[in-house]
Formats: structure tokens, C-alpha cells, sequence
């Protein structure tokens, strides 16, 4: 029901959100045999490290697909990729969680990321909620630094985002302000999902084209994608990038 390798620190995270989609009528996303679990080895002839990628995913009548990517390398890398992506039946932005670590820190991006940021009708309702939650955990963390302008039309203003240390330091904030960042960013997006009524074909037509937009840039543009050919190979992450985890 969730997935479990062995020393992945992001387990709790994955396994907290779970429990917040429980109440909803989860249905199974079918995700081929060979992107559930992918194991290889990487680093020297040597001193080879074995490296996971595993999925899980699901879906609700309001979320085409929710799904996470998993990856455990050891000390190379850890990551707990969380995208939930809403039916364009349902006026609602994407959630997306960024959960990275490397050798060089930790990488941590949070967000609600509009469909279509130009669109009032699409952002305000959540900005107004999201704002203050946004507020309230960057002010306890240090400030990722600049992204690119080209990602900024797919970004909201709550977009957390923060580089913390290896070590006690960053594992403290991480428990003490991502962990709860990151329920506190899901459970408000529960709650929009909740509220939200089907648009007509229209809407819905107009929704789905920023869809597209926002999976397309992010399948192009995906940061894991050097790390996982280096680990999985090229055809294997291509196939994963453009079927399973940006698949519209
Ligand atoms: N990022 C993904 C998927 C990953 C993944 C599917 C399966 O979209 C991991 C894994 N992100 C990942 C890795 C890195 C980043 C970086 C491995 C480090 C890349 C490296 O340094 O080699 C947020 N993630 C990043 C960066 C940003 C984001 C801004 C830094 C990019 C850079 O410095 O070039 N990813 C971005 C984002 C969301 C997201 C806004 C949604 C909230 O998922």
C-alpha cells in the first residue's frame, strides 16, 4: 500500500500522506511492472551503491493521477518526488513536493502551481488560503535562491523553497518545519479538492490546455533526469519521465 525501501529517510512523509488521502475513495493508477521497482547498481566497479526508484501511485474522481517517485541511492541521493494531478473537471491547481537529498544538502520545494497563472478565477481562492501558509514556514527557513524565469509561470507566490544542510541541523528543520509545511500545504489542497464542483466542457477545455503546458515543461525540463540515467540508463528514464510521472 505505500512503499518501503530499506534506509529511505522520506518514508514519513510519503506514509503521512497516504494517511491524509485515506478518507478519499483511492482507485488504482496502473503503473507498468518495470517503473514500480528499479533497482541498479551504480558509483565504481568497486565500491558499487545500490539505487531504487520506486512508484507508487493512485487515483480519486477528483485526481487523475497521484503519484510518488522514490528514490533511494544511500548517501548519492534520496528523493520523495509528490505530484497530485486534479481532473481538468475541477477548477484546481497541481500539488507538488520536492523532497531532495544529495551529497552536496538538502533540496526542499513545496507548492500549489496553477494550471494557468494569469487566470484569477483559477489562482485567487487558493493564493488567499495558501499565502498565509506559505508565511508562516518561510520565515523559518532559509531562502532556496533564485529559480529560473522560465519556471516562473508555473510557480505560485507560496512556493516554499529552501536548501538546508546535511547533519542535525537540517534534519531538525526538516522534522520541525518541512514535515509539518508539507501536511499543512497537502491538507489545504484536500480541502479546495473537497469543495470543488465539475466545470462545464469549456472550462474544462481552457484547464486542460494548462495542464498540458505545466506537464509538458516539467517532463522537459525535469531536474532528476541526469541522476536518473546515470542510474536507471536513458531509455528507461525517458520511458518514466513521459509515461508514468508526466504522463498527460
Ligand atoms: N524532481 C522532479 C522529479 C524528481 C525530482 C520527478 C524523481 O520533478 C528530483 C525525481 N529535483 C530532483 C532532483 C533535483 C531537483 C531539483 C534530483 C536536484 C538536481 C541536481 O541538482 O542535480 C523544484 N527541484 C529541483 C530544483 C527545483 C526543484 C527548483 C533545482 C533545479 C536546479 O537547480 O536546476 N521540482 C521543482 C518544483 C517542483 C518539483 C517546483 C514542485 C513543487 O517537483
Amino acid at each position: 500500500d505505500s512503499v518501503n525501501i530499506p534506509g529511505w529517510g522520506w518514508q514519513p512523509f510519503l506514509e503521512d500522506a497516504v494517511q491524509a488521502l485515506q478518507p478519499l475513495n483511492l482507485e488504482p493508477y496502473p503503473v507498468a511492472n518495470d517503473f514500480l521497482y528499479k533497482q541498479d547498481q551504480t558509483g565504481s566497479k568497486a565500491k558499487p551503491i545500490t539505487v531504487t526508484t520506486a512508484t507508487w501511485a493512485c487515483k480519486t474522481d477528483k485526481f487523475r493521477q497521484v503519484r510518488a517517485a522514490c528514490v533511494y541511492g544511500g548517501t548519492a541521493a534520496s528523493v520523495l518526488n509528490f505530484v497530485i494531478n486534479p481532473s481538468a473537471r475541477f477548477d484546481l491547481p497541481f500539488f507538488g513536493g520536492d523532497l531532495v537529498t544529495l551529497p552536496s544538502g538538502h533540496l526542499l520545494a513545496l507548492d500549489l502551481q496553477p494550471a494557468d497563472k494569469s487566470d484569477e478565477a483559477h489562482t485567487q481562492q487558493v493564493w488567499e488560503k495558501l499565502i498565509p501558509i506559505f508565511e508562516r514556514w518561510r520565515s523559518k527557513l532559509p531562502d532556496g535562491g533564485p529559480i529560473p524565469e522560465e519556471a516562473q509561470p508555473f510557480f505560485s507566490p507560496g512556493f516554499l523553497w529552501t536548501r538546508l544542510p546535511l547533519g542535525d541541523e537540517g534534519d531538525q528543520l526538516i522534522n520541525s518545519v518541512v514535515r509539518p509545511a508539507f501536511n499543512d500545504y497537502l491538507s489545504l489542497y484536500l480541502e479546495l479538492a473537497e469543495a470543488a464542483k465539475p466545470v462545464g466542457d469549456d472550462r474544462r477545455d481552457h484547464l486542460l490546455k494548462g495542464q498540458r503546458r505545466y506537464t509538458d515543461y516539467r517532463a522537459e525540463k525535469d531536474p532528476a533526469r541526469g541522476m536518473l540515467t546515470r542510474f536507471h540508463g536513458s531509455d528507461w528514464t525517458e520511458k518514466y519521465i513521459h509515461t508514468v510521472l508526466f504522463d498527460l
